[in-house]
């Protein structure tokens, strides 16, 4: 087992409230938080593991008492971190945390390093990657959806896809296996091609997992909106009504809005995260030309694109680029301003190529926003859902899941090529390894330093 020194820290978040807890974990941690904490009648027996029992903290070095608190031991290996774990469940006061979290210092203990506890249990083989960052995606979850995936994700879905693959992988590196030994031997050996037909099929499998990563990132970090259109289209306004409340510059002048601005709007169970962006036309000044830069930069990054087209305005050639960006990506057409004289149709924005439903729009008057609402509500669960969508609803979160298995999916496809072109079983097998080395580091069966600081860097302390 992974020998550590001894950490602290509060599990709790800073500030006060009814109770707070202080965690300690590693080899001294029981022994420890027993220095500080006392059972309120000395006569009575101590509490058995994990259950609570009430007490007084005192200072060891001169008997102050601190607080009254209740105490929890779990001896290991069954424990959070997998090691000996103590919490203390203390009265919520910021001093009062910081004072017993001092004590415990005092006492050998070492404050604790952000997500250091759930990197503990990562290293004692409680919980693997994928369920540690679950875990993450748990705590900051910010609807139902996420919650769903997180909790999925923890009890170890992805896990079970991942070693799945891992085993198909195996299945092939076995078959290279035994052309390796009998190859002196005149036995029949199935055929390359057979080897390849199963390593092409595994990689569509792989394919499709990796086209999870956009349902698993929209439902985890919300769907990403580029509010676009001319310069006084009404693009501030949309995103003021859309938040319900005066964030973006509203004015008559055109070029206004120069750089983006983001905000998330709740508007169903999955987070939308809206950019205003400074209106595309080609007579523009040098800073609202870099606006414009930006606003091409976050509609390629978006998930979908809110295209607003002034009505009581004729057609002009800017709004060529526009329709030209909102082409790229699913989304809705609003044409604005319906309380002013018509002077662009939905009928001409079709004949211009305008293929994205159009809804006829009022922002002054907030005409149409409940329309509006339910369709990129819509909109967003539909991208959601859409993609890998037969792969159940295991998804993955992550770039560095995506980037493992695209690395995965490289050294599979190399496998197949080298397999059909004849080579020697001990090259196609080097290939096969490299693949399922890729699979190992999304568990974290195979990993560095490195890439477990970057993991755990996301987490806060006492976690
Ligand atoms: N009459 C009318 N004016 C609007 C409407 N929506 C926005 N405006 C006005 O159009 C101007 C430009 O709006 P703004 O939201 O700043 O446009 P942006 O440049 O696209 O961000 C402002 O004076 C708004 O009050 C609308 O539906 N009807
Ligand atoms: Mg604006």
């Amino acid at each position: 087992m992974y020998v550590a020194d001894t950490i602290v820290a509060p599990a709790t978040p800073p500030g006060s409230g009814a109770v707070a807890i202080v965690r300690l974990s590693g080899p001294r941690a029981i022994e420890i938080a027993r220095l500080l904490w006392r059972p309120l009648r000395e006569d009575a027996p101590l509490a058995p593991p994990r259950e609570l029992r009430l007490g007084e903290v005192r200072d060891p070095k001169s008997g102050a008492l601190i607080d009254r608190a209740m105490l929890a031991v779990f001896p290991a290996p069954r424990s959070l971190t997998g090691e000996d774990v103590a919490e203390l469940q203390c009265h919520g006061g910021r001093y009062l945390v910081r004072r017993i979290v001092a004590l415990a210092a005092d006492a050998g203990a070492r404050p604790a390093a952000p997500g250091e506890f759930t990197r503990r249990a990562y290293l004692n083989g409680r919980i693997d990657l994928t369920e540690a960052e679950a875990i993450a995606d748990l705590v900051d979850a910010r609807g139902d959806a996420a919650l769903a995936q997180a909790l999925a994700q923890l009890s170890g879905a992805l896990a079970a896809r991942v070693e799945g693959l891992r085993a198909k992988l195996i299945g092939l590196r076995a078959r290279l296996e035994a052309e390796i030994d009998f190859s002196d031997e005149d036995i029949n050996l199935p055929p390359r091609a057979e080897f390849a037909r199963v390593a092409d099929a595994l990689a569509a499998d792989l394919r499709a997992l990796i086209d999870t990563f956009r349902r698993g990132r929209i439902v985890r970090d919300g769907a990403r909106a580029a509010i676009i259109g001319k310069p006084n289209a009404g693009k501030s306004s949309l995103l003021n009504l859309l938040l319900g409340s005066d964030r973006a510059i509203v004015t008559p002048i055109p070029g206004a809005t120069r750089d983006v601005i983001e905000e998330t709007a709740a508007i169903g169970p999955i987070p939308l995260v809206l950019a205003d962006t400074a209106g595309l036309r080609a007579e523009a000044d040098p800073v609202e030309a870099l606006g414009i830069e930006r606003t091409r930069r976050t509609a390629a990054a978006a998930d979908l694109t809110i295209t607003v087209f002034d009505s009581s305005r004729r057609w002009e050639p800017a709004d060529d680029e526009v329709i030209a960006l909102a082409a790229r990506l699913p989304g809705l057409a609003l044409l604005n301003k319906s309380d002013l004289p018509r002077m662009l149709t939905a009928g001409e924005l079709r004949a211009r190529g305008v293929a994205l439903p159009i809804i006829e729009f009022c922002a002054l008057a907030a005409d149409g926003l409940e329309p509006l609402r339910e369709r990129l509500a819509a909109l967003v669960e539909e991208l959601a859902d859409s993609p890998g969508a037969g792969d159940g609803r295991v998804a993955i979160t992550r770039e560095r899941h995506r980037a493992a298995l695209e690395s995965a999916f490289e050294s599979l496809t190399a496998a197949s090529v080298a397999a059909s072109a004849g080579m020697p079983p001990e090259i196609v097998a080097v290939d096969i390894m490299a693949a399922t080395d890729a699979l190992d580091a999304i568990t974290g069966a195979v990993t560095t330093e490195d890439v477990l600081d970057l993991i755990f860097r996301e987490f806060c302390i006492g976690k």
